[in-house]
């Protein structure tokens, strides 16, 4: 986590370096060009700015998409305000609507692979903003006004970038296309008690829990007003159902020598009762607890 908030950190620097240098040469950059560097700016910066709090605020989706429209907005009028009025406006729609996107798409993946993702959005900035600096440079070549930023047009300014961002790659995050397997817990169901009737759970880590009903009758564990994500429910009767978007209600249930699935996130510390929902069942004594910790 540490270095992916490093990178964040050095592409934050690398942006507002690009913000001053598009500031500072203002006067030669042609409006066509100034409009595509703000609008691809902004969009690029908006990806990670829509992105960023999905890694550090686990919330819901609302939270997210809100979060993201706000920090891709204000990113994308950043990347106009050197270039004047038309740039914000170009810049601050591109920033809104990547923001967006880029809290959306955050959220429909699994934990595992989020940092993965996030890495990709950093190259896309890095790349953008090395490309408007091209620009930049571009013009003031053409009126023969002597650059030191004359650097990116130098052949080995791509091996050099390229180099950089395999360095800052995740290593240690790199799960690609295999999530590992979420811890699994079982819960024995029978008449009329949960064996454990207690279980602790990591806030924000995926867990499997299995119901396995040892007695003679149907029964199912639900949890009331639960905060958490990436639902997957398998039953025995062979369906398997799939939710990304936040719940706060969880049911499983399982008939007679059956057992029943559920991986989900939960999201919020706390402590929440379970019971069975079949009639009488709670009254005798079909209740357990369920402990999150951050
Ligand atoms: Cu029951």
């Amino acid at each position: 986590m540490k270095a992916v908030l490093f990178n964040a950190l050095l592409a934050l620097v690398f942006y507002c370096f690009c913000l001053w240098q598009l500031h500072r040469y203002r006067k030669f950059i042609p409006g066509m060009t100034g409009m595509t560097i703000s609008m691809c700016l902004g969009m690029a910066a908006g990806l990670v700015g829509g992105y960023l709090p999905l890694l550090y605020y686990p919330t819901d989706l609302f939270t997210y998409s809100l979060l993201g429209i706000f920090a891709g907005g204000f990113l994308g009028i950043l990347s106009g305000t050197p270039l004047g009025l038309v740039c914000v406006l170009e810049g601050f729609f591109g920033g809104l609507m990547s923001g967006m996107m880029g809290a959306m798409l955050g959220d429909m993946i699994s934990p595992p692979q989020r940092e993965f993702l996030f890495y990709i959005f950093l190259v896309l900035l890095f790349c953008t903003i090395s490309l408007a600096i091209y620009l930049i440079v571009h013009e003031l070549f053409k009126r023969e006004i002597p650059t030191k930023l004359g650097v990116v047009a130098n052949p080995f300014y791509p091996i050099f970038l390229l180099i950089t961002l395999f360095l800052m790659f995740p290593h240690n995050s790199f799960k690609l296309g295999q999530p590992t397997p979420p811890p699994s817990i079982v819960i024995e169901a029978r008449e009329f008690a949960y064996s454990p009737n207690v279980i602790k759970l990591a806030k924000s880590e995926p867990v499997k829990i299995t119901l396995i009903n040892k007695g003679i009758q149907e029964h199912d564990l639900e949890i009331k007003s639960i905060s958490f994500s990436q639902l997957q429910i398998n039953e025995h009767s062979g369906h398997v159902h799939h939710s990304h978007n936040e719940r706060n209600f969880l049911h499983i249930h399982a008939n007679p020598g059956q057992q029943s699935e559920v991986i989900f996130t939960p999201n919020s510390d706390g402590t929440y009762v379970w019971f069975c929902t079949l009639p009488g069942h709670r009254e005798s004594g079909m209740t357990g607890t369920l402990i999150v910790k951050g």
